[in-house]
């Protein structure tokens, strides 16, 4: 079913005159209202007038994670406090994180394209929504309940964890979608057969996963142990939250990027020159209809290609791939996005311990999980001498502050003064061991 027909299948010339329109006054209207783009034009040498064609954006200047947090936390928001309603931040960050802000029109347009992202999967207001994204900051947890509600289905305000309880609902309220990542799904797959339930004979007939990057193998494996359709959504806090795209039953090949409210360009990572449809690049966005936060040519660091291929499902919006990588080190643990750099930060906060530490990561089973490994210092190895409880102690320490500041639970390992790789060039902290 498509949820608005009328925006999601407009011919191909009216969707790029509707995009233009709304292009011209979000430029002009952050020209004025945010000094963060007033002076990344006038640096460019671009002023706001110079949009006349779709094609015109290209010359504007890229707006990146970076600048959201030099203006941490409300520095680029184009309303008055006022006039916001929420405040969502993305997660796993510590101090600078990114924190973004909706208005009441924000919520409700956000609202309306999840609406559409569960239409797409083929749920209507019969269907009981099992919403295990996590409610909180993180925009996984509202943003997907808004739009259950939106549809008018019968929304499980689940959140993350506490996987038996969840087993038991499923089985209890009998829902027939369920919302988490691809690796919680697998998870809760595992655990309920583990806890003797019959997975594969709930009421559940699609899933709804995102949030992190996973593959057609992890797609096999989540349908048949739940015997259900696992569709793929995707979405960013940035940009507004899960919602910004997503496939559909026809396709499942590909999201539609919803294109009334989102102009999508796919660029070379590395010039930066944006690039054909087909080609393999970073997707930037620039969002033309929020009005708390708006972003113009925001880097996803996202790595995929597009395809403007007709869909059979009538949708005329542009499908992005599955996210194959990304430009930057960002990790997703568990659904939480993390930095190496956080990582450091918290560590070099911590006496005794030496700049000097590898992260492996690797999933066990169904699960994310994240070693630590770091250089105790000579000083505090001598003053120790080597005493296991002072190691222990700074272990817990580490443990502690990871989960405290940054929301993973890390295993940590103190190794000897000088024992981890040095580099010479760019350091390569992180091996990832995970077949997704
Ligand atoms: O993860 C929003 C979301 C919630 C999307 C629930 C889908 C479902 P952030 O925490 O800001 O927002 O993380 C955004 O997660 O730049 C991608 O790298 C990654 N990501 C999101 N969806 C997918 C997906 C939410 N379907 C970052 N496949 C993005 C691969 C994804 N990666």
């Amino acid at each position: 079913m498509i949820y608005n027909e009328e925006f999601e299948t407009l011919p191909r010339e009216v969707l790029e005159a509707l995009q233009l329109k709304r292009l011209q006054q979000v430029v002009q209207r952050v020209y004025h209202t945010v000094g963060f783009y007033r002076t990344a034009f006038d640096e460019a040498g671009v002023k706001p007038d110079d949009i006349k064609s779709l094609a015109d954006l290209a010359r504007f200047p890229f707006t990146t994670k970076q600048d959201l947090r030099d203006n941490y936390p409300f520095g680029l928001f184009a309303v008055p406090m006022s006039s916001v309603v929420r405040l969502q931040a993305s997660s796993g960050t510590t101090g600078r994180s990114t924190v973004v802000g909706y208005t009441k029109r924000d919520i409700d347009v956000w609202s309306e394209l999840m609406a559409r992202c569960f239409a797409a999967a083929g749920l209507n207001k019969n269907d009981i929504i099992h919403n295990a994204y996590g409610y909180g900051l993180f925009t996984g947890g509202l943003g997907a309940h808004y739009g259950a509600e939106r549809l008018g289905a019968s929304v499980i305000p689940m959140s993350g964890g506490n996987t038996k309880r969840q087993i038991m609902i499923l089985q209890d309220f009998g829902p027939t979608a369920i919302c988490c990542t691809p690796s919680y799904a697998l998870n809760l797959a595992e655990q309920g057969r583990a806890m003797g339930v019959d997975m594969r004979n709930l009421k559940l007939r699609v899933g709804i996963f995102g949030a992190e990057p996973w593959s057609d193998k992890m797609r096999d494996d989540i349908e048949s142990a739940l015997n259900i359709t696992a569709l793929n959504i995707y979405g960013l806090s940035e940009v507004m939250g899960p919602g910004v795209s997503m496939e559909c039953t026809e396709g499942r090949s590909g999201m539609h990027v919803f294109e009334d409210h989102f102009l999508i360009e796919i660029i070379d990572p590395e010039t930066g020159s944006v690039l054909p449809y087909g080609e393999k690049g970073e997707l930037v966005f620039t969002t033309i209809t929020k009005e708390a936060f708006p972003l113009i040519r925001f880097r996803s660091r996202d790595i995929t290609t597009l395809n403007i291929a007709p869909c059979r499902c009538g949708r005329t919006h542009v499908r992005m791939d599955r996210v194959m990588g990304r430009s930057d080190d960002m990790l997703i643990i568990r659904g939480v996005n993390v930095f190496p750099s956080q990582i450091e930060a918290v560590l070099l906060n911590i006496e005794g311990v030496e700049p000097h530490y590898q992260l492996i990561v690797e999933r066990v089973d169904t699960l994310d999980t994240i070693e630590v490994q770091v250089e105790v210092s000579e000083k505090l190895m001598d003053e120790s001498e080597g005493e296991v409880r002072v190691l222990q102690n700074m272990e817990r320490r580490i443990v502690k502050d990871m989960k405290d500041y940054l929301g993973i639970s890390a295993k940590v390992k103190m190794v000897e003064p000088k024992s981890l790789q040095r580099f010479e060039g760019k350091a390569s902290r992180v091996i990832d061991k995970r077949q997704i």
